[in-house]
């Protein structure tokens, strides 16, 4: 009975780390309530929506629109502003709800091509960084500033590429005194 309690624990602990990593993954549902639809305020409103997000490559955008009422399609700047498909990215989505995954850093831009939609403001520009840049971890930065002194040029890797790692062993660490304790 009482071992079931410990490994319990054990599990509990382990858990609680996949969660954490799991969460720094957002799903971004465009527009809130309102949804992929035309605006009732203009473009304003998705310009407003995108400023109130942190856009993270791993996330995801969900488009929720009513299939063949709109769609969603990804395009260059210049298409984005002229409310143009000339150089569509990928395929249109066409079918929704709609789950787009954000995989690259930099712009992003959506527009609706059905009827004047995208005149009407149906359309989205999105700045996705990479998960480096996250506030979560740039302020745990400042540990590795012991060795970061005297290599300048790593400095700047080595927050990003170790934090995970860094973790996976502090609990790893964690869980050998927790067992060590118990067992
Ligand atoms: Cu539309």
């Amino acid at each position: 009975m009482e071992s079931q309690m410990k490994m319990m624990v054990v599990f509990g602990l382990v858990a609680a780390v996949f969660l954490q990593n799991v969460a720094a993954q957002t799903a971004h549902v465009v527009g809130d309530t309102a949804g992929w639809n035309v605006p009732q305020n203009g473009a304003q409103q998705y310009v407003t929506w995108a400023a109130s997000q942190t856009f993270v490559i791993g996330d995801s955008l969900i488009f929720n629109f009513a299939t063949n009422a709109h769609d969603v399609v990804e395009v260059p700047k210049a298409s984005f502003d002229s409310c143009s498909d000339d150089n569509e990215i990928g395929s249109t989505i066409t079918t929704g709800p709609a789950n787009v995954s954000l995989t690259s850093a930099g712009d992003h831009y959506y527009i609706c091509t059905v009827g004047s939609h995208c005149q009407s403001g149906q359309k989205l520009a999105i700045t996705v960084s990479s998960s480096a840049t996250t506030p979560g971890t740039s302020t745990t930065a400042p540990p590795p500033s012991t060795t970061a002194t005297t290599t300048p040029g790593v400095t700047a890797e080595s927050p990003n590429s170790s934090s995970p790692a860094v973790r996976t062993g502090f609990v790893l660490c964690l869980l050998s005194v927790v067992m060590g304790f118990f067992f």
